[in-house]
């Protein structure tokens, strides 16, 4: 059966790794992608023939636009990435997180709903409408204990309270319309093409060009890493088996401190590049910077509903997707300038307002 998936964000990081892995792996599908080519936007992160995949450049809160998109489309599925995602950058300005994350979101779901209701009883059932969220939603934990899908919101960043307040929509439109959507709150995705303001890629990139490496405080928060292939197996087999109006949580049962993330970047790059000097690793370029604003101190998820009840699980272990991505990184130049003439340069973000 052929399945046409409207997807958001499809030129992001995840997003991309979403349509690549369904044009890969799944020959019946075929994909328009609504993005805005934000920064953190990518041409070549998709290379695809007109037949399967479509780029539409536009916004999520544009609702003619999306009103058109919908009854053009005709989507099975809607795959929502599309926000601004960098908590550094939500620190500096929220107001394009409230625009993007929360009135997009709103706006993507009030015109779905509009198109939804008139479709057949056949298609109206099969139809998903799949959330992408975050883990950083449930606050911060402690040296102990895991989020599942009943630990209380508690977001701490605008970029958070962004995507909490979205999350609270999405259910709302499932409790009272009926909408069948579907979230996913996943923990820190890495591998390749992920934009360089983010932890991996910036440590990896300033690393092979013997640029200091930032970490922030002490390098003791704790993140979850999820390698971004095994998250994109998961959206697809919650949208294959989920339950409309569920939650499912997707962490990578990696827990690393940042500083251990750092040095194990500094290590695979000097077995791949050779040391700095003679005797001299890349630890040598770590600098303990002034801490983020509000910074979380450990994230870790409770993946066992969609562990016990879809028969996911992570597949890549943190070392392997780590030494994987830094591969892709040495190899990929042009994606790298590419990302970098959206003018972003390595320089500190989130430190004011
Ligand atoms: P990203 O910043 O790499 O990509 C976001 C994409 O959304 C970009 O292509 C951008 O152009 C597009 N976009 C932004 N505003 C838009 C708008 N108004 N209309 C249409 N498109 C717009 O983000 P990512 O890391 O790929 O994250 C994807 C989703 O996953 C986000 O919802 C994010 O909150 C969530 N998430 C990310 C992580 C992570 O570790 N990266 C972890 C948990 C959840
Ligand atoms: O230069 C840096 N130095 C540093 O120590 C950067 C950019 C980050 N950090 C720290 C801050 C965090 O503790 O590394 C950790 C990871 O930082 P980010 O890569 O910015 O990710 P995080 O803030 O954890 O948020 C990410 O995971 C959850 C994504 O950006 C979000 O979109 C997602 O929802």
């Amino acid at each position: 059966m052929t399945r046409t998936i409207l997807v958001t964000g499809g030129a992001g990081f995840i997003g991309s790794a979403f349509v690549r892995l369904m044009l890969e792996t799944q020959a019946d599908v075929r994909i328009v992608n609504l993005d805005l080519m934000t920064y953190a936007a990518t041409r070549s992160s998709i290379v695809a023939d007109g037949d399967r995949y479509r780029l539409v450049e536009g916004s999520i809160n544009d609702r003619e636009l999306l009103a058109e998109l919908l009854a053009d489309v005709d989507p099975d599925w809607v795959v929502h990435f599309a926000a601004e995602s960098h908590v550094d950058r939500s620190i500096e300005g929220p107001e394009a997180f409230v625009m993007t994350n929360v009135v997009g979101t709103f706006r993507l779901l009030d015109e779905t709903l509009k198109w939804w209701r008139e479709r057949d009883a056949t298609q109206r059932e099969r139809f998903r409408f799949l959330h992408v969220s975050t883990d950083e939603v449930y606050g911060s934990l402690g040296p102990t204990g895991y989020f599942t899908e009943e630990t209380c919101y508690a977001p701490n960043s605008p970029y958070s309270a962004s995507k909490a307040s979205s999350d609270h929509f999405v259910r709302a439109y499932h409790h009272t319309y009926g909408l069948p959507v579907v979230t996913t709150n996943c923990s820190n995705n890495y591998g390749p093409y992920q934009f360089p303001e983010k932890l991996i890629p910036l440590v990896t990139l300033n690393a092979i060009e013997g640029k200091e490496l930032p970490v922030y405080g002490t390098g003791s928060n704790i993140r979850d890493w999820l390698y971004v292939v095994d998250h994109c197996r998961a959206i697809l087999s919650v949208l294959v088996g989920g339950v409309p109006g569920e939650v499912y949580n997707v962490g990578g049962e990696s827990e690393r401190t940042n500083l251990q993330v750092v040095e194990t970047i500094c290590d695979i790059v000097d077995e791949l590049c050779g040391a700095l000097a003679e005797g001299i690793s890349r630890r040598s370029l770590i600098r303990f910077v002034t801490d983020r604003p509000g910074h979380d101190q450990r994230y870790a998820i409770d993946c066992t509903k969609l562990k016990e009840q879809i028969g996911w699980s992570p597949m890549v272990r943190f070392e392997e997707g780590l030494r994987t991505t830094i591969e892709w990184y040495l190899a990929n130049s042009a994606w790298i300038a590419e990302a970098r003439e959206n003018n972003y340069a390595g320089q500190r973000l989130g430190l004011q307002r």
